[in-house]
């Protein structure tokens, strides 16, 4: 049994898995996973079914579902949403009585394509079913769907899947691995093993049986779907979720039915890319990943949440995403009579009026070569950066650290394509003259033609002493070499993880003004039972070495010191950190590495 679990572990380990330190109020117990993306083979067809994907950055999600008929409230309280079955303790029969009341009369597909486009969104995610079990969409496979259970008697699918075609949008599907209604669906899979007609007998093959013909309706009856978008939700919990809903079938299912249709990795594999879930990866990705996000705190409507991001958090975001490779997937929440709420629909329309002047700065782009701006984010195509500025200098000079390409043309992406000077700073880096003021409040868009494929000095991103002496080389300021080892952030996370190939290492650069000698020490973390590493930390032409202890879990950090290092002139200096042995699955996860000087 234990051995069942720890080879358990290092699947879920290795497929990606992070769980999310989640705020879990009345929920004990209840972890949920959320999946990162991970370096894997990718099957033939991948590049070319997912060329649209990269290229179109930003799409909209939408949660509407017989839960906004109590639209966030319940006896239990008032924050409720797309949830509230669950964390209203609701039976099926009681909960069912919402579809009896779901009549969204108001709904008008072409209005909500209409306000994604307008948005600049590209594509549209809509829940065909949310862990509640209620299909919004004609299904022959049960009656607990809207057209057979709801006064409205219409097909939404069908009309967004028209009036998407009508517009040139992408259509997709977000489908609930998990079920709370389906009487096939074992309680003890369910999160918190809550279901809302808990059935002994509950057969998982035949749920399983039940979703694949869904998927196959889902895929059969709306024409070509851009993503099948899975979420287990942090059900299944420890259990091998890839292995028992047959994930790999499902898969293949998919592609066989619509070759062109990308699949998420929310099945409990990797498929074709990460999703993560209400927070942005601190650095780049080698794999694709879209950050799906809520406009206020909550999926689906909740009546008292008027806590809306603004448009600039959301410009700024899509900047940022886009800069790290990814794509940006941003909720709506619909009322039960089928209207987005006034305060996501301002944002939108905010958000567009950018994309109209600045969007060619954000579609077909892919990553900056800058690990980090002071004054902003950096997209790129071919022969182009696109320099998204939130700060703007007000001396009249854009800095732009350590690019070293040769730039043939500067100017503003505006209305004026104004030309702006090229000049040099101290560093002989690039220094552009502007304007006083920023021609957008929100992200001003520099564009620089540079030649070649755009290069930057290492020393531009190279770590600065701090006041009191020390150096701190940080997880997300490493450089990584290598396929396997990444960064990881969010969820409490904020290290170099993933390191399951001994060959992999990590360098910082780092600026010494004031030498002497420093005592170094590392911060990692180690699960039990994967401890043991050796590796060499090489600094100022000194090998430190060190030994991985086990710490308990992935996420409990320790500091180890590991010697004396003396750095005898003030420059430029390198560090790195390469495993030796690797007895285990993975490395560690590394948190920072410090210098602390040490006096005499
Ligand atoms: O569909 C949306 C969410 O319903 C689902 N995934 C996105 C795309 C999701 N699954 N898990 N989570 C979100 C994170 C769970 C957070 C929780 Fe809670 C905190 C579960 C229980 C406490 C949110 C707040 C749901 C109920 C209360």
């Amino acid at each position: 049994m234990y051995r069942l679990n720890q080879a358990n572990r290092v699947l879920r380990y290795l497929s990606g898995r992070i769980l999310l330190a989640s705020i879990i109020f009345s929920l004990p117990g209840l972890s949920i996973g959320t999946e990162k993306p991970t370096a894997s083979a990718k099957d033939a067809g991948y590049e070319k079914r997912t060329e649209w994907f990269r290229q179109d950055k930003f799409g909209m999600f939408i949660h509407w579902g017989i839960y906004s008929v109590p639209a966030g409230e319940w006896k239990n309280g008032k924050d409720h949403a797309e949830w509230i079955m669950l964390t209203g303790n609701i039976p099926s029969p009681e909960y069912e009585k919402f579809a009896g009341r779901f009549n969204p009369v108001k709904f008008n597909a072409r209005e909500w394509v209409k306000l994604a486009k307008d948005a600049g969104m590209k594509y549209i995610v809509i829940t065909s079913k949310h862990h509640d079990g209620f299909s919004m969409y004609d299904s022959s496979l049960t009656n607990y769907d809207i057209v057979e259970a709801t006064p409205f008697k219409r097909d939404p699918m069908k009309e967004l899947e028209a009036a998407c075609k009508e517009a040139g949008l992408k259509f997709c599907f977000y489908y609930s691995v998990v079920d709370w209604h389906y009487p096939e669906f074992p309680a003890k899979y369910c999160q918190n093993g809550f279901h809302g007609a808990p059935n002994p007998n509950a057969d998982l093959e035949k749920y399983v049986t039940y979703m694949k013909g869904q998927v196959k309706e889902l895929l059969t009856n709306y024409g070509p779907i851009g993503i099948m978008w899975f979420d287990g939700g942090g059900s299944f919990s420890n259990a091998p979720m890839a292995q028992l809903i047959h994930a790999q079938e499902i898969i293949e299912l998919i592609h066989k039915l619509q070759p062109m249709c990308i699949v998420n990795d929310r099945l409990g594999l990797p498929a074709d890319y990460g999703t993560p879930e209400q927070f942005i990866p601190g650095q780049a990705s080698k794999n694709l990943f879209e950050v799906c996000m809520t406009l206020n705190n909550h999926w689906g409507y909740n009546k008292y949440d008027d806590n809306w991001k603004s448009p600039e958090t959301i410009i700024r975001n899509l900047a940022d995403i886009a800069g790290k490779g990814g794509n940006y997937l941003l909720n709506v929440g619909p009322t039960a009579e089928g209207t987005i709420p006034e305060g996501s629909v301002k944002t939108l329309r905010e958000v567009g009026k950018w994309m109209t002047k600045y969007g060619e700065s954000i579609y077909e782009t892919t990553t900056g070569p800058f690990r980090k701006l002071p004054w902003g984010r950096c997209t790129t195509k071919p022969g182009k950066l696109y320099l998204h500025v939130f700060d703007w200098p007000t001396n009249g000079k854009l800095t732009v650290p350590g690019l070293k390409n040769k730039i043939t043309k500067a100017y503003l992406l505006d209305d004026s394509k104004a030309k702006l000077h090229v000049g040099q700073g101290d560093n002989s880096e690039p220094v552009i003259s502007i304007p006083q003021t920023a021609p957008d409040a929100i992200d001003s868009v520099v564009v620089l033609e540079i030649e070649g494929k755009p290069e930057v000095e290492v020393t531009a991103s190279s770590v600065q002493q701090m006041e009191d002496g020390k150096i701190l080389l940080k997880a997300a300021d490493a450089t990584i070499h290598g396929d396997t080892a990444q960064y990881e952030s969010g969820g409490g996370k904020d290290n170099i993880g993933f390191w399951t190939n001994s060959n992999d290492f990590v360098e910082w650069n780092f600026k010494v003004s004031r030498p002497g000698g420093f005592s170094v020490t590392i911060a990692f973390a180690c699960e039990q039972g994967t401890g043991g590493s050796e590796y060499t930390v090489a600094v100022a032409g000194k090998d430190l070495s060190g030994k991985v202890r086990e710490t308990g879990d992935w996420t409990t950090f320790v500091t180890d010191e590991l010697g004396v290092v003396e750095i005898p002139n003030a420059g430029q200096y390198t560090l790195t950190v390469k495993p030796r042995t690797m007895p285990g699955y993975a490395v560690m996860n590394l948190k920072a590495i410090t210098l602390v000087p040490v006096r005499k």
